[in-house]
């Protein structure tokens, strides 16, 4: 964004470290906080809200299974549904999809999160190649559809990449939907260039990153030149999230596969380990002493019945996490911190699990989510204050889930009673797409998306 600075005015603000009444926020014409303001007089020339957050990242995103929701909910006639063939179903789903429908679910997620809370996304994009494996023209034909999509909607993107290269920790042949992932080295870097330039080419605020699909899908040199070849951006992994796949890794490799990782990998503050589900203690602790973010997708985890983050141990250490709407089945950053919460009180018998003592649960998930997304997203953002992007939220306390609340309660009522119906203002590096919780463009980039998905699911 370019052009004048402009201000907003919020009856109260969540800004550096705590609750501020009346603050004047100002913005520069880069879409950077210029000055944060407490207890200055109303302002006539600003736009006026109730209640101004820093906007969540949302760290993990496949945009392309929003459309398959309501698709994989019926059970099999042989009655051992899984993520396995959960993923089957999706591999077909995928094998369907042009890149006109690519672009057109991309934006519409886009506009679902933004309209839902998230200021940014990390779109772990893996889907590259045309069904059966032909590359496009363009190399980066399908990444450039993605960085369209976020250029349309406003959000912050950050782009990462998939590298994807064998079926399975054995070094087996890519088969099916695979082949639409696949690149040996080479190409995958002529890839990531393309992609990082079109990323690039969106808005300032935009970022890459690199991301190795999982342990399966890249071996161990590959993911060492990778490591290498990319230094200094975000790296991003699956792991851990299913156990089988803790099997075959231990199988292949004679570790667990957050073991293997943490000793064969330098993990550090630019990884983001997504879902991290099955750790054990010792692997919890090294993931909290590492500064990696686990990339927690609690309502994707429990549609695909992954199992239960080991939350409360992880925190005890001091690791971090952020969160992500993974497979869109449900785009809601509130709905992702009260699953977290509530997956801990199912298997704890137990309430208020992953705050302080005297701390709300609410506020402490807030504020960790924040500060996990935009390290992983590799983007200045996450608080209120000069220097950072202007990513911000307003939510309206004429909500039935938020009225009469004030401060910390606010996000306890948002995040455990309420919705996207609370939010009626987002901002993404300045730029103002939602209002009165629509976005900007919802109605024709809702159309474009209808049309799409109607002749998708005739071909389903
Ligand atoms: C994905 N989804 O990349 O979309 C994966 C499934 C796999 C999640 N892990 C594919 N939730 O892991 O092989
Ligand atoms: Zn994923």
């Amino acid at each position: 964004m370019s052009g004048a600075s402009k201000s907003v005015f919020a009856r109260k603000a969540l800004v550096g470290d705590g609750w501020e009444d009346n603050v004047r926020i100002t913005i520069d014409g880069a879409g950077r906080i210029s000055s944060v303001e407490p207890q200055t007089a109303a302002d006539s020339n600003a736009y006026t809200v109730d209640v101004l957050l820093p906007a969540q990242s949302n760290l993990h995103s496949h945009t392309f299974q929003r459309a398959m929701a309501g698709l994989s909910e019926a059970r099999s006639p042989a009655g051992r549904d899984s993520f396995w063939t959960w993923r089957e179903i999706m591999y077909r789903f995928l094998d369907i999809l042009d890149p006109d429908d690519i672009e057109a679910i991309a934006a519409f997620a886009f506009v679902e999160m933004l309209e839902s809370g998230y200021g940014s996304v990390a779109e772990f994009h893996y889907v590259h190649h045309q069904p059966g494996g032909q590359p496009y023209a363009n190399l980066a034909e399908l990444s450039e559809r993605i960085a369209a999509a976020a250029n349309a909607t406003g959000i912050g993107l950050t782009l990462l990449p998939v590298a994807y290269a064998q079926g399975g920790v054995d070094g087996r042949a890519l088969a099916g939907g695979q082949l639409r992932f696949g690149n040996d080295l080479e190409r995958y870097v002529r890839l990531a260039q393309l992609a990082e330039k079109s990323a690039r080419k969106v808005s300032q605020d935009a970022g890459f990153g690199v991301a190795p699909h999982s342990i399966r899908a890249v071996n161990e040199r590959d993911l060492k030149t990778l490591e290498q070849r990319f230094q200094a951006m975000p790296f991003h992994i699956h792991i851990a999230e299913q156990i089988p796949e803790i099997e075959e890794v231990q199988a292949a490799y004679g570790q667990r596969s957050m073991s293997w990782l943490l000793d064969h990998l330098p993990v550090n503050q630019r990884w983001c380990l997504i879902h991290s589900t099955h750790m054990t203690a010792e692997e919890t602790n090294r993931v909290a002493a590492s500064g990696a973010v686990a990339g927690l997708c609690p309502v994707t985890e429990a549609n695909l019945g992954d199992g239960i983050f080991n939350g409360v141990n992880y925190l005890n250490a001091g690791g971090r996490f952020g969160t992500g709407s993974d497979s869109n089945i449900r785009i809601s950053p509130s709905e992702e911190l009260r699953q977290l919460e509530y997956s801990q009180r199912l298997r704890d018998v137990s309430r208020v699990t992953l705050s302080a003592t005297g701390k709300s649960c609410g506020r402490t998930l807030y504020d960790a989510s924040l500060a996990g997304g935009a390290q992983a997203l590799g983007r200045e953002s996450g608080s209120l204050a000069p220097g950072q992007w202007a990513d911000m939220i307003a939510l309206d306390v004429e909500n039935a889930a938020l009225f009469g609340l004030e401060y910390d309660r606010l996000l306890d009522g948002w995040i455990f009673a309420g919705d996207r119906q609370a939010v009626s203002d987002v901002w993404s590096a300045g730029r103002h797409v939602v209002h009165e919780g629509r976005h900007r463009d919802r109605n024709a980039i809702f159309a474009t998306y209808k049309t799409r998905l109607a002749s998708i699911l005739e071909k389903v």
